[in-house]
């Protein structure tokens, strides 16, 4: 059976000095981009990149009156108002410099790599790399992870609590062997990972130390 490694919004704006930094969220770098070396391992290696246009409903600004981090709704669905982050051409949004030479660097050997863009309706957040948060709206992941035939994948990236939580959701929902490596991803919010954990693993997902 052929496995992809998704690796999810490894996004400056994630990482320590970015607009929603992830604490710890610079630890993952190095055991990702090891992963992505690793020869044969991978069939296909996804990198997702969270991608707001300006004003996008997620964040606080773009409602007056609320503050980064509290709970509102978004068009019927819950949403938590964020930073602004990830605005498309931004610094903020370009991938993690040292995941983003290896994306090349694997490329030029022959591996297989594919980019998935998401976030970019502003009326609908879209934390999996799947579907956006309403279920509607498909990346097309699925049908390039068929394509290949992969049956099994392996989920890094950030953040833990959101769009890794979400994307692993899914991806056991449609079929997938699904495994999330710990080592490789960090939460917004550390005390979370417990329990979030347990959820993960009652719904089929693999959470490996
Ligand atoms: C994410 C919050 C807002 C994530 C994206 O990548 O986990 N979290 N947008
Ligand atoms: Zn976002």
């Amino acid at each position: 059976m052929n496995s992809a490694l998704i690796i999810v919004d490894a996004q400056n704006d994630f990482l320590p000095g970015g607009s929603l930094a992830v604490p710890d969220g610079d630890a993952i770098i190095s055991f990702v981009a090891e992963l992505m070396q690793a020869d044969q391992r991978y069939e296909l290696i996804v990198a997702t990149q969270d991608w707001h246009p300006d004003k996008h409903g997620s964040f606080a600004s773009t409602h007056s009156g609320s503050q980064p981090f509290q709970l509102g709704e978004l068009n019927g669905l819950e949403q938590v108002f964020w930073p602004d982050h990830c605005v498309q051409g931004s610094d903020g949004a370009r991938v993690q410099e040292h995941i983003r030479k290896s994306l090349i660097e694997i490329t030029k050997k022959g591996q297989q790599t594919l980019i998935i863009k998401k976030g970019q309706n502003v009326r609908v957040d879209s934390y999996s790399a799947f579907y956006d948060n309403a279920q509607k709206h498909d990346t097309g992941l699925h049908r390039a992870l068929e394509s290949y035939n992969i049956g099994q994948v392996d989920v890094v990236g950030l953040a833990f609590d959101y769009c890794v939580k979400f994307t692993a959701l899914d991806a056991v929902s449609l079929g997938y062997q699904t495994r999330i490596l710990m080592a490789g991803t960090r939460a917004v919010d550390p005390s979370s990972v417990p329990e979030i954990t347990s959820e993960l693993e009652t719904a089929g997902v693999e959470c490996c130390r």
